[in-house]
């Protein structure tokens, strides 16, 4: 984002704020540790300045973040819709597209909406919601979206964070950087360091224990998948079938449990630098599309390829996701083909390495 634009949004933001009194913030889906930090430190910050905050989600909390600190404070309105008309302002954090925070029938919940108290705080590719809210989405490519309230909020007008807000924010830039595995951001260590001097407890957020959910799925995933050496790909196809027996193992919120496995195998065996899930949903007759790539080393764009290949694709450079509208033999077959296209058209030889 240029310096003058950037400036120009901040200030637009304070504004609508400023003028604001009862303020609606909603997380994304995925619900994760970044988006429900960004919105308990907003909470924090514009209850201070006495304004009445209420966090939302159109989204399940996954079991896996059920412990997660003040998690209480989001309020799920997963069938029916929160009263939109009541709040002066909405807040949507750490996603770029309307899906993400509106639910399923987010066309409907948008044409509802006043978009000129539309905030958008995110660190992900710009998308939809950029393009329709141009002057209050403010968009840094950083390494998590709690990192742009630091930057923006925090760091310029010195806030003295509580340390409970500390520890979330301290425990999502841990989940976004994969423990600072991901590419380093300027700024990214500082960030951490001035959580750290404002009590967030190191040792307790890296003390991770996995649900052995996370185990199972991650056995049974192993020996599903398709290790495609000349394409330095690894696929896992979710077809009906086998999400009907992931159901029988792990419940019906198996999908929950996969992070282990994306960690491992989409990330870490040599020789792969792609690691793609495709899931199947035939209730809409879509398949949906997920991703990991390296971050060392120079490495094709799934999203790119993907979009090639007839899905809607979006996300981060080395992370992200997409759905493809049509069979899974369909999307497995162009989707391979596009990046075997792909791999040609570089020149490389494709050799393990
Ligand atoms: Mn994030």
């Amino acid at each position: 984002m240029h310096a003058d634009r950037f400036g120009n949004v901040l200030s637009n933001i304070k504004q609508v704020l400023g003028r604001s009194q009862s303020i609606m913030i909603m997380i994304s889906d995925p619900v994760d540790p970044d988006c429900v930090a960004a919105a308990l430190a907003l909470h924090w910050m514009l209850t201070r300045q006495h304004k009445e905050i209420m966090i939302v989600s159109r989204y399940r909390i996954p079991a896996t973040m059920l412990d997660f600190p003040n998690i209480w404070r989001v309020q799920l309105y997963e069938t029916s819709l929160p009263d939109f008309s009541s709040f002066d302002a909405l807040v949507l954090v750490d996603g770029a597209t309307w899906s993400q925070f509106l639910g399923r029938d987010w066309e409907n919940v948008l044409s509802k909406l006043d978009l000129s108290r539309v905030i958008n705080i995110d660190h992900h590719m710009p998308e939809e919601i950029q393009a329709a809210v141009p002057r209050t989405c403010l968009n840094m490519l950083l390494s998590s979206t709690v990192q742009v309230l630091y930057e923006c909020f925090v760091k310029p007008e010195k806030m003295r964070l509580p340390v409970d807000i500390a520890e979330v924010l301290y425990r999502a830039l841990l989940y976004d950087s994969r423990n600072f595995k991901n590419e380093m951001h300027p700024g990214e260590y500082e960030f951490a360091e001035m959580l750290i001097a404002h009590g967030a407890n190191h040792e307790r957020a890296v003390d991770v224990n996995l649900d052995r959910n996370e185990v199972s799925f991650m056995v049974w995933a192993v020996e599903k998948t398709e290790f495609i050496a000349d394409l330095s790909l690894s696929l896992l196809c979710l077809s009906s079938v086998r999400q009907q027996e992931l159901e029988a193992l792990l419940g019906a919120n198996w999908s929950e449990f996969n992070s282990l496995y994306k960690e491992t195998i989409l990330r870490q065996v040599k020789g792969f630098h792609y690691g793609i899930i495709l899931q199947e949903n035939s209730s809409s007759g879509s398949v949906r599309l997920s991703w990991r790539t390296r971050n060392y080393g120079k490495h094709l764009s799934v999203a790119e390829i993907a979009r090639r290949a007839g899905f809607k694709a979006g996300g981060h450079r080395n992370a992200g996701g997409g759905s493809f509208q049509g069979s899974m033999a369909d999307a497995r077959a162009g989707l391979l083909n596009e990046f075997r296209r792909a791999l040609a058209a570089t020149g490389e030889n494709m050799r393990i390495t």
